[in-house]
């Protein structure tokens, strides 16, 4: 997918590829002093840390920068980013876009969500595929692993030396956007993150990488670890009403970490639900599959052979289980896990598929 530094020939002309330098200036040009500038966002590592960015870039050359985003943060790490970098965001529900001239989107385009103001965009900065949406100022490049590479280069050409708390976040953006550059990266993302490297907080980065949970999750890992049954190298837990299936997969995850864990099946009810998060090592069986032909006739059920979801409504559901005894739910839980051998035939495929 890397573009050739030089196209050849585009309608018969020879086309030198834009520098870095160059694409400042012209990024630059869109702007004037007395302009209040709206960033607008879809707030994850990438889009959040790029923001900080253009506002650093902007810095003294505009009149006010607000960056606003459309979705609400509720992961862990990223809520943790934007507190430990003072990351000030206004939700867009607050924000009138009458009172902005020039609007930027970055780490995504216009027609990526319905929840974009569907204004004109000033500049559009981002490295998914391109919609080809024209805006004053365009700059996808979609070969880059992260935004935040594409950010540095521009704050290199400024010559700006960012700030720790700038180089953390896009360092931080750079090693979730790449997967640790397990995931799609050009050379451009390892030169950038080799240049941040030198300017982040490492320890600030390594404790946002950290966080996975809220406190308020406290009380379901208290009930998890007071009441989970193990089996044949199976935990099985059953916490009840929860507010947000989310910690399910958590927990499932978590007790994977246990030697002698090899399956951990968390479950419990959300929004009319009983959800039930499956890990394990790869011994066994097949959890999607297991879980497809036991759980699929109450709702959305499957997943891969280590992961695997369901989702069973709790009205088909009812004549099964009494869901006054926690017990009983989890000894039938459990019954279902235990059966010798799956009872073969495709896995249906209900919706979801990731497991997580
Ligand atoms: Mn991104």
């Amino acid at each position: 997918m890397e573009r050739p530094f030089f196209s050849c020939k585009s309608k018969g002309r020879l086309t030198v590829a834009t520098t870095n330098t160059e694409r400042l200036n012209r990024f630059y040009e869109q702007f004037a002093g007395s302009d209040n500038v709206l960033i607008v966002i879809n707030a994850d590592p990438d889009a959040i840390a790029s923001a900080m960015a253009v506002k650093r870039l902007l810095w003294r050359r505009v009149a006010s920068i607000t960056i606003s985003n459309i979705n609400v943060i509720t992961r862990p790490d990223n809520m943790a980013m934007v507190r430990l970098l003072n990351v000030p965001l206004m939700h867009i529900s607050k924000v009138d876009t009458g009172q902005y001239k020039k609007f930027i989107i970055i780490d995504s385009q216009p027609g990526h969500s319905e929840l974009f103001p569907a204004i004109d965009y000033t500049a559009i900065i981002d490295h998914h595929p391109d919609e080809h949406i024209s805006a004053p100022y365009s700059d996808v490049r979609p070969e880059y692993g992260a935004t935040a590479s594409m950010m540095t280069e521009y704050l290199r050409a400024a010559k700006i030396k960012p700030s720790a708390k700038l180089a953390t976040g896009l360092f931080y953006a750079i090693k979730t956007d790449t997967a640790d550059f397990e995931r799609k990266a050009v050379s451009e993302d390892m030169r950038a993150f080799q240049f941040l490297f030198k300017h982040a907080n490492i320890h600030l980065a390594r404790k946002i990488e950290q966080v996975d949970f809220r406190l308020d999750f406290l009380n379901d890992f208290k009930k998890a670890i007071n009441e989970y049954v193990l089996k044949k190298n199976k935990i099985f837990v059953y916490l009840g009403p929860v507010k947000n299936p989310d910690i399910c997969v958590l927990l499932a995850d978590f007790f994977m970490r246990f030697n002698l864990v090899s399956w951990s099946v968390v479950s419990g009810i959300c929004d009319g639900k009983l959800v039930i998060v499956v890990r394990n090592d790869g011994s066994g069986r097949n959890a999607g599959l297991l879980i497809s032909n036991e759980f699929g006739k109450f709702g959305s059920a499957g997943g891969h052979r280590s992961m695997a979801r369901a989702e069973s409504s709790l009205d088909l559901l009812q004549p099964h289980i009494d869901f006054k005894n926690e017990g009983k739910i989890l000894k039938w839980l459990i019954k279902k896990f235990e059966k010798p051998s799956a009872r073969g035939g495709k896995p249906k495929k209900t919706g979801i598929t990731s497991g997580s």
